[in-house]
């Protein structure tokens, strides 16, 4: 006897849709097909989707800055608004400030998800420290433990690492069967152009969005890619706001090189003018990369048509319109004092059925790729999570393709009083959403008690089946026998 059965819906995966039902026992999907026999609940899905539950896998939660902000959402009220967007994985970072130990990090971020998250979730390390202990003690025992990726950053003075260091780390991750995530923008140029702006009387919010040229990003994404090229190392370069870094990822990708691309709503449904709002409202929509122009978001938009991104996240950085969120430096601060973020874990899915799926740009399949089956490959998790298959994890989230809502701040369940998709028009809304076999949301209704999420241990990261070498200087073969310990 199934303990559950989810009948007559449409399931869809990478590559096929198709009708039938779902068996689940013990938390796991047992069978997918026609007439799978007596369950204990059966749920009908007539007129919807049976998709994999969302992983988000680029999310900021209970996590303070390196300036010491605190996020507005902890590990409850975020992982509770990740399931009413679809979610039933969230894989938010634990965050390393200088001097703190990656043990250390990883202990409080342990001691701050497990209590709390209604879904599953793990971790991305950020790095700030790669002193000799984190490279070659720490970091080994955190991807052994399942923390098999981590971010750096090109920019923010108390987060950057120089080129230097970031072989280090590629190296490192390469070795260790690790993926580096890359927030790639020059840090020089966005301050050479900060400092110009404000100088100038140019600090209002929307002055964030000139402050951060596209150049500062691709040439930070083209610094990077040759980086882990040198290496081989492969590498996710994150939160890709323009057309110029999108093209060097294609060209490297192209060119056989490990190279994996992550774009964000904000960058396809928003634009900088937006942020020209009275007072200090454009902080709202402060974030970095900053948003573009409208031809940009067509341009992302391609990109994750053709398959140049192959992660769709929501970057959840939520800061309120206070002063303990955006306007922590004050009420009039210029724009380098404003936090930097949006708001998005809950809308990140509905937007992409609604504007993707149900307008025609992208296939239901494509839509399933990019909302769960992408990230469990890349990021080490498909053993268990990720797709409709026999064996997984019964995570899965049923669509109702008809439903049509206006987005608004209130519907929200993060702890935010705003939203940057306020107003827009939405159809096609998770209504029932089920974690290892038990439904978490029904329709309006949390069924999920803090701390029934449970931490997933992830894999090494499989490059099987992707091209690339190590530059001909590094190779043996040709470098006289010269081993760099890759
Ligand atoms: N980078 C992020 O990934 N999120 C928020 C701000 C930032 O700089
Ligand atoms: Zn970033
Ligand atoms: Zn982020």
């Amino acid at each position: 006897m199934l303990d559950l059965k989810i009948s007559n819906g449409t399931v869809a995966d990478v590559s096929e849709t198709y009708a039938a039902d779902i068996g689940i026992k013990n938390g796991k999907i047992v069978a997918i097909g026609k007439k799978l026999g007596d369950a204990t609940r059966t749920i009908d899905a007539t007129g919807k989707y049976v998709l994999p539950g969302g992983i988000e896998a680029h999310c900021h939660i209970e996590q303070e800055s390196s300036s010491g902000l605190m996020t507005s959402d902890d590990y409850y009220s975020g992982s509770v608004s990740a399931a009413f967007g679809g979610n039933t994985c969230i894989v938010p970072f634990a965050a390393q400030h200088r001097g703190q130990s990656l043990a250390d990090v990883l202990d409080t971020y342990h001691g701050r998800a497990g209590p709390k998250s209604v879904i599953d979730y793990s971790f991305h390390l950020i790095l700030s420290d790669p002193n000799d202990d984190v490279l070659h003690r720490e970091l080994p025992q955190a991807i052994a433990d399942g923390i098999s990726s981590f971010k750096i950053y090109m920019t923010y003075d108390r987060l950057i690492v120089d080129d230097g260091q970031m072989l280090d780390i590629l190296a490192v991750a390469k070795k260790h069967g690790a993926l580096t995530m890359i927030h790639a923008e020059n840090n020089a140029m966005i301050k050479w152009m900060s400092n110009k702006l404000v100088d100038s009387g140019h600090g209002a919010p929307k002055y964030h969005a000139l402050s951060h040229p596209r150049t500062a990003e691709s040439e930070a994404i083209n610094r990077a890619i040759s980086l882990a090229g040198f290496l081989d190392a492969p590498i996710l370069i994150v939160h890709v706001s323009s057309e110029a870094g999108a093209r060097i990822i294609a060209d490297a990708r192209y060119e056989g090189r490990k190279v994996f691309g992550e774009t964000c709503p904000q960058y396809m449904f928003l634009n900088m003018e937006q942020m020209d709002l009275p007072g200090m409202h454009g902080a709202k929509l402060c974030c970095s990369p900053p948003l573009r122009d409208r031809a940009s978001q067509e341009e992302i938009w391609r990109c994750l048509q053709n398959g140049t991104f192959q992660v769709y996240s929501s970057d959840h950085a939520p800061y309120r319109f206070d002063d303990t969120g955006k306007l922590h430096a004050g009420p009039d601060a210029a724009f380098p004092k404003i936090a930097n973020g949006l708001p998005g874990i809950e809308m990140r899915l509905p937007l992409l059925f609604s504007e993707g799926f149900v307008k025609g740009r992208i296939s239901i399949n494509h839509f399933v790729a990019l909302a769960a089956t992408n990230v469990s490959k890349i990021y080490g998790m498909d053993h268990c999570k990720g797709s409709i298959t026999e064996g997984k994890d019964a995570d899965i989230a049923i669509w109702d393709p008809d439903d049509t809502r206006t987005v608004a701040a209130e519907d929200m369940h993060d702890n935010m009083e705003f939203t940057p998709y306020e107003g827009m028009e939405v159809t096609g809304w998770p209504t029932t959403v089920l974690q290892r076999g038990k439904v978490v949301i029904d329709g309006n209704k949390l069924l999920a008690e803090r701390g029934e999420g449970t931490f997933v241990p992830r894999r090494t990261i499989d490059c099987t089946g992707m091209p690339g070498r190590v530059a001909p200087e590094l190779d043996p073969a040709i470098n006289f026998g010269v081993d760099f310990g890759l």
